[in-house]
């Protein structure tokens, strides 16, 4: 009798969750395709869905507890593991004070509910100041304007794409990423319908990318320079006396303010800056203005850059003084069916920011956070508050923060450190144990997150389809066993209620948690009811939610917030300041996913992903060609990668994709080692942040650019 069957299943990779329908021969994978039928994906797939399954069946794959004893790794029982864990880092906390606990979140948190329900109580019992996670390598810019405009951290507007006329996009590449702050389930085909009903897609990018190629207009801006771009765009607004409100007048402050400052920039004084011309920023404003609707979205280019803030405030300003914010067809706000804005609001956390600083540099805590860009000097500088040891949850900070090899250093000078993770990678490697997690379609799914980001309101919930191998836990049941254990030994915070608490939650269960939020949500729903649609449910498209669901005092939208509006003295003076012959920025390929995925053959199989690409001007004058090897040199770093030359950047601008450089020793990933690449995080300046934010400034990395010497 066959025991094939076909099975649903959501693609935990990326922000685009896409359906997936997963013929099995028995526990045995045959093959994944999209689930036509996901009203919300709508069959939808990329080439990283197969590679779901080399993960999970990776021989590399860490499948027990691995404990490091000199250089070699020997398996641990979970309840020698554990006890270890909790033991040591206890006692690190008793010498040292609760916060010589680091904890670092790294990106595959946000998609696993199990993970996302799980970290807040071992943050808790943990009681450390030094937290870090991927968020100020990525949109925490983001944050800090929805916090400060809207007053919730997480009260973040996306794009009406099924709904707009005129989408602007900066610093981002959906046809590569399939979107993000911003889930919608194939994209590039959203975009295609956009343009075929007579829409318009502006693509502001230093890059001629996949995105761009396939938009009505590429501006190619110079790296950092886009808040410059939007305060002119306000400017011509505010002069043409365009700038309308329209339903947000009723409940909105700060209009005059913003009309002052962008008054300083007009776009004549920014257009030599940007590389944009006056006429060019004139007439982007005037058609964004007057198109039926429009949106304007800024990503991870935005962000991750020295004015990621100011640019963050900026992209919200241009929706709203245009009447596009909350707007169908503008920047909408989601209904998600698990609330994570309003269950935070309730509980009174929606953020905040500043609150203290990191001990070396000063830099501001974010939501309870530290910018990563300070872990390494926050481990390697001696004194008092030092950090000593480390918890990483799905992380690889070594390849994937500003000058990773500091950090790489730095880790090594640890007294313990314990990582939750699939794989011994860069950065695991310097663990004392590993300890391993199951993975894909070995757990059941639902996206907590990333319904708070997406374009139409759904909600899908799926099974787990085969089980995991017998050594590993779920996310959840590590990260609370983890928390007891350090209790028992006493570390972290005290406190009984505390205890009570965690117990009581690993004897829920996530899957539980999530069903009372379920049931909570603002569309009463259930894991009953979402497991009889296992396609998942189309809860209708946006809809306007403020000033509702605002959490700012009187419930009004903040158009100036006092923070951006300092900010801009730093802007101003950056007008001055000579710039570098040669900037580096980052990119995205569709076949690789951050840092860990390139142990999967398929996708790495091919040509070089990690190539650094130039214009035609910049490699002639450096006597470099396609295929020819090359040398990059920044401040902190330099390494050696092959070039690819090409039209595609703007002259002065050279890109390279991050995660790679799979050649640290003790690292486990025999495919990755053998299409190793380099990391471009050995290049990026730990010390060049957003001075506002924190969040690592990657954008624009001064680099001089050499043949590499052949010996
Ligand atoms: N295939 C694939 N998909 C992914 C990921 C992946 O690694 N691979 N990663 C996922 C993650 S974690 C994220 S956060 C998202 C990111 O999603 P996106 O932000 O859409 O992805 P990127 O390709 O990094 O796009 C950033 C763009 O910014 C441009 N840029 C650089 N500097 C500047 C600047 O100063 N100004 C402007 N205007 N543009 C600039 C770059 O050239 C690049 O095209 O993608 C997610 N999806
Ligand atoms: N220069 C430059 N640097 C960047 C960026 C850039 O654009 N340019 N992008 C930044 C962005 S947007 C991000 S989000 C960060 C990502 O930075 P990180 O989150 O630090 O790194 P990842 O590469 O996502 O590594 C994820 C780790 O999680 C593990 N993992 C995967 N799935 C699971 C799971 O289910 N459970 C557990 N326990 N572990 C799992 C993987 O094995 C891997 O070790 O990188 C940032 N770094
Ligand atoms: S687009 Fe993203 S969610 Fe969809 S299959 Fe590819 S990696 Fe998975
Ligand atoms: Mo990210």
């Amino acid at each position: 009798m066959s025991r094939m069957a076909t099975r649903l299943h959501t693609c935990m990779l990326c922000e685009a969750v896409c359906g997936l329908a997963v013929e099995l021969d028995g526990a045995k994978l045959k093959s994944i395709r999209g689930d036509a039928d996901d009203p919300f994906s709508r069959g939808h797939i990329c080439p990283k869905a197969a590679a779901i399954g080399d993960v999970q069946g990776d021989p590399d794959r860490i499948r027990e507890p691995q404990r490091r004893e000199g250089g070699r790794w020997r398996s641990v029982s979970w309840k020698e593991a554990l006890d270890e864990a909790g033991e040591r880092l206890a006692a690190v906390q008793r010498k040292h004070g609760r916060s010589a606990v680091a904890l670092y979140i790294g990106n595959p948190s946000v998609h696993s509910y199990s993970a996302m329900l799980g970290v807040p109580f071992l943050s808790r019992a943990l009681g450390s100041r030094a937290r870090f996670s991927a968020t100020s390598v990525d949109q925490l810019p983001h944050m800090l304007a929805a916090l400060e405009m809207f007053g919730h951290q997480l009260l973040l507007p996306v794009p009406d794409v099924d709904r707009t006329s005129f989408f602007l996009m900066l610093g981002a590449n959906p046809r590569a990423s399939n979107g993000s702050l911003m889930t919608a389930g194939g994209i590039s085909r959203r975009l295609d319908e956009l343009r075929q009903r007579g829409g318009k897609v502006v693509v502001v990018d230093p890059r001629r990318t996949e995105t761009a190629a396939a938009a009505d207009q590429h501006l190619p801006i110079r790296p950092g320079t886009d808040a410059l771009l939007l305060l002119a765009m306000l400017q011509v607004l505010f002069e043409d006396g365009r700038a309308d409100l329209r339903h947000l007048a009723a409940f909105s402050d700060g209009l005059p303010l913003l009309r002052e400052a962008a008054a300083r920039f007009p776009p004549e004084r920014v257009a030599d800056r940007t590389g944009i011309s006056a006429d060019a920023i004139r007439e982007l404003a005037r058609a964004f203005a007057t198109a039926q609707s429009a949106v304007a979205y800024g990503r991870v280019g935005a962000s991750t850059q020295e004015f990621g803030g100011l640019t963050a405030w900026l992209v919200v300003a241009l929706n709203a003084v245009t009447g596009n914010l909350d707007r169908e067809g503008g920047f909408m706000f989601t209904s998600p069916a698990a609330d994570l804005v309003g269950v935070s609001a309730r509980t009174g956390d929606r953020g905040h920011f500043a609150a203290w600083r990191s001990r070396v540099r000063g830099l501001p805590e974010f939501g309870g956070e530290l910018p990563a860009a300070t872990l390494a000097e926050e481990i390697d500088t001696e004194g008092g508050g030092r950090i000593r040891a480390l918890v990483t949850f799905a992380g690889n900070p070594v390849l994937s923060t500003p000058n990773g090899a500091r950090l790489d250093r730095a880790l090594s000078g640890l007294e313990y450190m314990v990582s939750i993770d699939v794989y011994r990678n860069e950065t695991t490697r310097h663990a004392d144990l590993i300890l391993p997690t199951s993975f894909g379609f070995e757990r059941d799914h639902y996206d907590l997150v990333f319904y708070v980001l997406s374009v139409r309101n759904a909600a899908r919930y799926v099974e787990a389809l085969v089980p995991p191998p017998p050594g590993v836990r779920d996310d959840f049941a590590v990260l609370l066993d983890l928390a007891l254990s350090l209790r028992r030994h006493g570390g972290g915070r005290r406190g009984r209620a505390l205890g009570a608490v965690l117990r009581a939650a690993r004897m829920l269960g996530e899957r539980r948690l999530l069903d009372l939020m379920l049931r909570f949500g603002p569309h009463r729903l259930s894991l009953r009811k979402l497991r009889r649609k296992p396609h998942g449910i189309d809860l209708g498209p946006l809809r306007p939610q403020l000033p509702a669901r605002l959490g700012t005092p009187g419930k009004r939208v903040q158009l100036a917030p006092p923070i951006f509006l300092r900010d801009l003295e730093r802007l101003e003076a950056s007008l001055a300041q000579c710039r570098a012959d040669l900037v580096l920025i980052g990119r995205r390929a569709l076949r690789s996913n951050n840092s860990w995925m390139h142990n999967s053959l398929r996708l790495v199989k091919g040509p070089p992903g990690c190539v650094l690409l130039m214009h035609p001007d910049d490699a002639a004058a450096r006597g470099l060609t396609s295929g020819a090897r090359a040398r990059v040199a920044s401040r902190v770093g330099s390494i050696e990668v092959p070039v690819g030359v090409t039209s595609d950047v703007a002259r002065g601008v050279v890109s390279l994709p991050h995660g790679w450089g799979h050649t640290r020793e003790g690292a486990a990933l025999g495919v990755a080692a053998a299409h190793a690449g380099a990391s471009l995080n050995d290049l990026t300046d730990e010390q060049s942040v957003d001075a506002l934010s924190g969040n690592a400034a990657f954008s624009g990395v001064p680099v001089d650019v050499t043949p590499a010497r052949i010996d």
